[in-house]
């Protein structure tokens, strides 16, 4: 039986095993993934983005309460592009959620940089794709939503939550990193503290125009991730964000979407590999680096050149 007949009977040991071979991007990963990708595509892949430090794991955690309560299976995967390994407090996280979850419904799983360069995202929708196959109804991705990383890996979701909490700035750091744009839910989290109102009022009155532009409303919501507070309502308002994909058309076009973020992160992902591993074994690259070097040609239209190169088949 191969693994993904294994993953498809039900074998839990199998899917550690198949995110693994995927993660590592080889030959016997690719084979697994054109295995299982017809099984994918059902899975309400949310996620959950925001500041280091905003409460991203502890809503997670809360969240898994609410989301197992409705009978769900649910996936989380934590994604850290500013850790090289996987460890610390990825790890931490991990082993907090699963202590509280012992279940079959709940698989958690860390993932890090590990040196990969821009193959994070392509990393991620990889293993979203096995969790898919393996029949999880929720797939939470928790990523810090900065960088190109975290857009990228925040695009792979047809929900995306983004946090917010009193004290940085009120709101001001998240419009000017774009983040509202990508939100469908905004969350002000740990609405405890001092400001959380005013904060909650500052983000409604920035996604009013955002919302203009888009069908429906962007709900802004308050919890306090670390007791529960006004977390069942956010699972409440994930899952209308997804009865609204679904009855508008909309849920198809997310698809495209993803897929399209896929292809493009996995282009960039392919040609860095292949180019930057090792410039010296491609002799034009070798060639457009002397030539610019010695004034004898732009950086621009070196570039352009070895595009025009690659796009005939030559490189
Ligand atoms: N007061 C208060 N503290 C909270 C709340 N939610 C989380 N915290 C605390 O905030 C700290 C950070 O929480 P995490 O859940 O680790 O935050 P995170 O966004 O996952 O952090 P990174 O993964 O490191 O980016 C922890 O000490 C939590 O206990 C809340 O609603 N209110
Ligand atoms: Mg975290």
């Amino acid at each position: 039986m191969s693994l993904v007949e294994r993953l498809r009977s039900g074998d839990a040991r199998a899917l550690p095993r198949i995110i693994s071979l995927v993660e590592r991007g080889g030959d016997a990963g690719q084979r697994a993934l054109t295995e299982l990708y017809p099984l994918t595509g059902r899975a309400h892949v949310v996620g959950i983005t925001g500041p280091p430090g905003a409460g991203k794991s502890t809503l997670i955690n809360a969240l898994l309460g609410s989301i197992r309560g409705a009978g769900r299976r649910v996936a989380v995967i934590a994604v850290d592009p500013s850790s090289p390994v996987s460890g610390g407090a990825v790890l931490g996280d991990r082993i907090r959620m699963t202590e509280r979850h012992a279940d079959d419904g709940v698989f958690i799983r860390s993932m890090a940089a590990r040196g990969r360069g821009g193959g994070l995202a392509a990393a991620t929708a990889g293993v979203v794709h096995v969790l898919d196959a393996a029949g999880f109804d929720v797939i939470l991705i928790e990523t810090v939503g900065a960088g190109q990383d975290g857009v990228e890996i925040a695009s792979l979701a047809r929900t995306v939550v983004v946090l917010q909490v009193p004290g940085l700035g009120d709101g001001v750091q998240a419009i000017k990193a774009g983040m509202l744009e990508i939100g469908d839910i905004l969350v002000v989290n740990k609405a405890d503290r001092a400001g959380a109102r005013d904060l909650g009022r500052t983000l409604r009155q920035a996604v009013m125009p955002i919302a203009a532009n888009v069908t429906g409303q962007i709900p802004v919501l308050y919890t306090v991730a670390a007791s529960g507070e006004g977390v069942d309502e956010l699972w409440v308002e994930i899952e209308r964000h997804r009865h609204d994909l679904i009855d508008s058309g909309r849920w198809d076009e997310k698809i495209l979407t993803a897929a399209r973020n896929e292809v493009l992160a996995g282009v960039r992902t392919e040609i860095e590999r292949r180019l930057l591993a090792s410039p010296h074994d491609v002799p034009a690259i070798t060639a457009a680096i002397e030539a610019v070097a010695s004034r004898r040609q732009t950086a621009g239209s070196a570039v352009r050149a070895l595009i025009e190169t690659m796009f005939q088949g030559k490189l």
